[in-house]
Order: structure tokens, then sequence, then C-alpha cells
């Protein structure tokens, strides 16, 4: 490393400042929520998104409740915005940037790559570039930058990802998240700006948009609507409940050390046909078909929520199987994930259940149009003879 400044000031990550981008979609709301609720934090939590199809301020409802102006602020805003970034940091006095902010939708990067590159990697440089500006004035600062295990490829039957595995991304959108982790390692070796990476596994829980396997499915089936399975069903991944994702972030912050990068996995590998049956049979115990008067409405037919599963025809360039080695945070940092897959489906199958009104809230955008246009493709690429 070239790190002319020399080292790095202490980081008191629980009453610093701390820029969230992204805050407002899946992870980085419940990883504000977990800092929030589950941690000794005493500081500021500025939550700048730019509010996408994918951002939802209602998914911070709670945390704006109870701690608007004790803590949290929310500032909306695009991560290419170099001088409203700026702006902030100097306003809130920022030291730590943790960067959700992405386009994270394999499919959509498929119809729609430029966005991902406008935002993955333009974003995260322009981000780079304000942390570099700080850095020269301060040395207690840390970029922690949030990545994806998609950014190693795609495994055949054995193997795992490390943190050394070389990159081998296939799709737009990990392709635009490896370029953004060898900007953010770039910083770290040409600049010395404090940097670290985690490279995260499929996460699932509550505040999932709907358009990811887990929730599309288990909306669908309650819906009495099929269940699309892309090519075989056997494609794998490798998933983590959310708040452990959440947790293993605050455990770099707290503990983790500059120009490194943490994997982090949920050791738990499910062919994606596995986890459409288990959602299907938890369905069964807490909202049983014939209960069910959208089932009885859409298909009169089912009896069985298995009975609604489709295949479709395959994800261009589908990676077969995703698996993530996570010694090295294990060890370093003490971190391990803490809830089963099983337990962990239930409570997020029991939230959807609950949340009808934040459901009925995300139908309301431009969702429906996604899923028709996505889905009116799959079944071509069927037709079409491919998966
Ligand atoms: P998400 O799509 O639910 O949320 C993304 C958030 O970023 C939204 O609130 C959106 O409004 C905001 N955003 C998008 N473009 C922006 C821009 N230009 N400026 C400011 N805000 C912008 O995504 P997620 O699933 O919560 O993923 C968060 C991060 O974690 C991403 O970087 C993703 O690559 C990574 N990741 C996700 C998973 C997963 O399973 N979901 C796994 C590993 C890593
Ligand atoms: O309708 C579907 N049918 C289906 O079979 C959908 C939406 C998905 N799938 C398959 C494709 C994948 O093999 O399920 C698996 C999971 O798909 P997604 O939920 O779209 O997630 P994935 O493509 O694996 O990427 C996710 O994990 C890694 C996140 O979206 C990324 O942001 C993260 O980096």
């Amino acid at each position: 490393m070239n790190n002319s400044k020399g080292a790095t000031g202490a980081l008191h990550p629980a009453s610093a400042a701390i820029l969230v981008t992204g805050g407002a979609g899946f992870i980085g709301s419940n990883f504000i929520r977990y800092v929030f609720n589950k941690t000794d934090f005493a500081g500021t939590i500025v939550n700048y998104d730019k509010l996408t199809y994918a951002g939802n301020l209602s998914n911070l409802a709670d945390i704006e409740k109870k701690f608007h102006n004790t803590g949290y602020v929310f500032e909306r805003g695009d991560i290419r915005d170099y001088a409203k970034v700026e702006e902030l940091i100097r306003k809130y006095g920022i030291t730590i940037i943790v960067h959700f902010a992405a386009e994270s939708h394999v499919d959509r990067s498929i119809f729609g790559p430029k966005e991902f590159v406008e935002t993955n990697i333009n974003g995260t440089f322009s981000l780079l570039e304000a942390a570099r500006q700080l850095w020269a004035e301060r040395s207690d600062v840390r970029f922690h930058h949030i990545s994806t295990d998609e950014v190693y490829g795609s495994l055949g039957d054995s193997g795992y990802f490390f943190e050394n595995t070389p990159y081998d991304p296939r799709s737009p959108y990990s392709a635009s998240k490896a370029a953004s982790d060898h900007l953010v390692r770039a910083y770290y070796h040409t600049y010395g700006l404090p940097v670290t990476l985690s490279n995260c596994s499929n996460n699932y829980g509550p505040y999932h948009f709907p358009e990811k396997l887990i929730p599309l499915i288990i909306l669908n089936a309650v819906e009495g609507k099929p269940l699309p399975v892309y090519g075989d069903g056997r494609n794998v991944r490798d998933w983590l409940y959310v708040e452990d994702h959440a947790d293993a972030i605050w455990q770099i912050l707290l503990k983790g050390r500059a120009g490194e990068t943490y994997n982090i996995g949920g050791e738990c590998e499910r062919e994606n046909i596995e986890v459409v049956n288990a959602i299907c049979d938890i369905l069964e115990e807490l909202r049983p078909p014939k209960d069910n008067t959208l089932i009885r409405k859409q298909s009169p037919a089912v009896g069985r929520y298995r009975e609604l599963i489709t295949f479709v025809g395959d994800r261009p360039g589908h990676d077969r199987r995703y698996a993530v080695n996570c010694d090295k945070i294990k060890k370093e940092l003490g971190w391990s994930h803490r809830h089963n897959f099983e337990e962990g489906l239930r409570h997020t199958i029991e939230w959807y259940l609950r949340n009808t009104a934040w459901i009925e809230q995300i139908k309301s955008g431009e969702y429906t149009k996604w899923i028709e246009k996505n889905y009116t493709n799959y079944k071509k690429l069927k037709n079409e003879g491919q998966g």
C-alpha cells in the first residue's frame, strides 16, 4: 500500500456520524434497524438514498418514529451527486461511510445494464472521491463497501468462494459490482483510503423487495399465482438471514482491518426448488389453501401450494452454484450467523403474511409492470426451448 498520509486514527463507530447509502432498501434498512435496536450505538446515522423503485421510506417507519432528530436522519439524493455528498459529510461531521446503494437485481440488469453501470460503478467512484477528500482532512475515516459473492462467478458441484478467489462475474449486475470492488481496493492501495469490503451471499428476511425469489414466491403463493422456477430449479444459493448480515457489517466496522475483504455467508446451500418447496410447506400450515380466499378465487382447483410451481425458461447466464467460505470473519472478528434457515424462513413468511399494507404499497408502484415484463420473457424463453 502506498499510504503517504500515514496511520489511520482510532475509529469509534458506536459514537460516530455514519453516512449509510441505500439505507431505504432491503439490507440497508435492516442494517440501520439493527444498529439502533441491537447495538450500543449512540451516534448519528444519515440515510442517503435516491428512493428508486427499490427504496422505500416505510421500511424504516419505526426508526423514523423513535430516532428522528435523535440519531436518525434521512436525506434524499443520488450517490453520483458529489457536491451533495460532500455537503452532507460537512453538515453532519461524517467519518464513516457504509455503502449499500446499488441496482441489485440480476434480471433487471439483463433488461437494462446501463443503470447498473451508472449507479454501481460511477456512483461508487463518486463516493470514493468524496471519501478521499475527507481522508485528506482527517485520519479517523472508514469506507465500508457492501458487495456480493456473485463477483466470484459460478461454482460446480464442489468448492467454495474464498476472499482470494479470482473474480469472474457473469451478469451485468455482478460485473458492475466487481468493477466497484476493484475501485474501492484501488483507493486503498493508491491513496491509502481506509476501506473495508464484504462479499455476502443471498440474503432473505423482512422488507425484501418481492422481485427476488423468496418474497416473490411467498406473494404469488398466497395469491394463488404460478410460482416461476427458472430452468431446472437446481441452481444453488447460500442463504443468510438479513439480520446476520447486518451484524457482520457492524463487527467489521468495530474490528475489521483497513484494506481487508471479509466474505459473509449463511453456510446454507439450497437448490432453488428446495427453497420454493419449503415456502409452500410452511404456508400449508400458516395459511392452508382451503382457508385462502385468494386461492379459491384465482386457482380453485389447487389443493396444495406445490401445485402452483411452474418451470419457466432459464435466466441467461444463470450462475449454477454459489457457496461462501466465511472462516476469515469467523476467526478474525468472532462473527457467525445466528439464524438457521428454517426458522428464518418461517419468520420471514409470517412477516409477509402480517404486513399486507407494505405489500399493497409496493404493488401500487411499477412492480406489476416489471413482473409482467420479466415473466413474459421467461415464458418466451421456455417456448424457445431454453430451460
Ligand atoms: P435494494 O435494491 O433493496 O436497495 C438498494 C437501495 O439503493 C434502494 O433503497 C435504492 O433506492 C438505493 N439506490 C439505488 N441507486 C441509488 C443511487 N444512485 N443513489 C442513492 N441511492 C440509490 O438492494 P439490497 O438487496 O438491499 O442490496 C444492498 C447492497 O447489498 C447492494 O450493494 C447489493 O449489491 C449488496 N448485496 C445484496 C445481496 C442480496 O441478497 N440482496 C447480497 C449480497 C450483497
Ligand atoms: O422468479 C424467480 N425464479 C427463480 O427461479 C426468481 C426471481 C429467481 N429465480 C432463481 C434465480 C436464482 O438462481 O432464484 C435464485 C435467486 O434469484 P434472485 O432472488 O433474483 O437472487 P440472485 O440472482 O441469486 O441475486 C441475489 O443474491 C446476490 C441478489 O439479488 C443480489 O443483489 C445479490 O448480490
